[in-house]
């Protein structure tokens, strides 16, 4: 039996698997859980990270505006369903006016590294790449160096250092919509300077995973390896549909993948996944673990819209694998 090597969470949200529900991930029954104007000024709030933080939870959430420019804002809650996000975007710190020039954000991703709490999203610098700035507080956010050249989408770190270093999955990409990608790793003593890339894994050809896919969530530790939730995506006659799967990277060697999902964890079904400005877009980008139960719940956007809430378990996504 695989275990999830991290403190205990009893209090992250949770609902049971509905009877006779078959699939692997079951959503929240109160989706969406955010609203796509939740703020005054928002148009869709989706592809977005919770972690947990002092009694609760604080998380960044990818807010377009009603100019449908993509930002990040801050965000609290008590029990990670009912969020309260602030009106105004994060504003990062720089000293170094080339990073801190600021274009366009989106799709956070938030992971604690021994005492700091790191952000990384897709920043605009002459194209899409890696931004990373890390807080303490989630009110001063300290900007870093971005982590790649442009271009690049989906930069994850891992939640401690590898071999001694920082860690990152991420998907290179283009200036466009990318009709293709792998996942690469690499790592970083100081979380400036990058290398050691090492190719992860690639689409599979005839499916739901068979144009491009990119990692999702912070890589859950556990006995067994590293559980890496992804977005897989299939071009249809009618444009992209992005699923969500699952892999198992080594411990040591997270570029050496042991297993991963042939099928789909969770596609676009319900309504609001499937209706929006992005139709059939499920796009995971956070999980909450409880290492006692081994329960997980994954936060998603939906549509490019809202924002959804599901459920699984660490036997599940072993299970959900070959
Ligand atoms: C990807 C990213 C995501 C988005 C998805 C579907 O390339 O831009 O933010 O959810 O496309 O539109």
């Amino acid at each position: 039996m695989a275990e999830i090597i991290s403190n205990p969470l009893p209090n992250i949200p949770w609902e049971e698997k509905p009877q006779n529900y078959n699939g692997q991930v079951w959503r929240y029954s109160q989706n969406p859980i955010i609203p796509r104007d939740l703020l005054k000024k928002s148009n869709s709030i989706f592809n977005s990270a919770a972690v947990p933080f002092k009694d609760g939870f604080a998380g960044v959430f990818r807010c377009d505006n009603r100019q449908r420019q993509m930002r990040i804002h801050t965000g609290f809650s008590k029990n990670g369903i009912d969020w309260s996000i602030e009106e105004e975007p994060i504003k990062f710190i720089s000293n170094d006016p080339e990073i801190g020039k600021f274009e366009y954000a989106y799709d956070p991703r938030v992971t604690k590294i021994e005492d700091k709490y790191y952000v990384t999203w897709c920043n605009g610098y002459h194209g899409p790449t890696i931004g990373v700035a890390w807080t303490t507080d989630f009110k001063e956010y300290h900007q870093l160096e971005n982590a790649f050249l442009p271009y690049n989408r989906n930069g994850v770190l891992f939640p401690k250092k590898i071999n001694g270093n920082y860690a990152m999955v991420s998907r290179p990409s283009d200036t466009g919509h990318t009709a293709f990608g792998d996942i690469f790793y690499s790592e970083s003593p100081d979380l400036v300077y990058w290398g050691k890339h090492r190719h992860v894994m690639s689409p599979i050809r005839d499916g739901w995973q068979s144009t491009k896919i990119g990692p999702g969530p912070v890589p859950i530790e556990t006995s067994e390896g590293w559980l890496m939730i992804y977005h897989g995506v299939l071009t249809s006659c009618n444009g992209f549909v992005y699923h969500m799967g699952v892999a198992l990277l080594d411990l040591n060697e997270p570029w050496k993948v042991i297993k991963r999902s042939k099928k789909y964890i969770l596609a676009p079904w319900e309504i609001y996944e499937c209706v929006g400005d992005v139709p059939n877009v499920v796009f995971p980008c956070a999980a909450l673990t409880d290492s006692e139960t081994g329960r997980i719940a994954i936060y998603y956007g939906c549509a490019d819209t809202v924002t959804g809430l599901a459920f699984t378990t660490v036997d599940e996504l072993m299970n959900a694998m070959e």
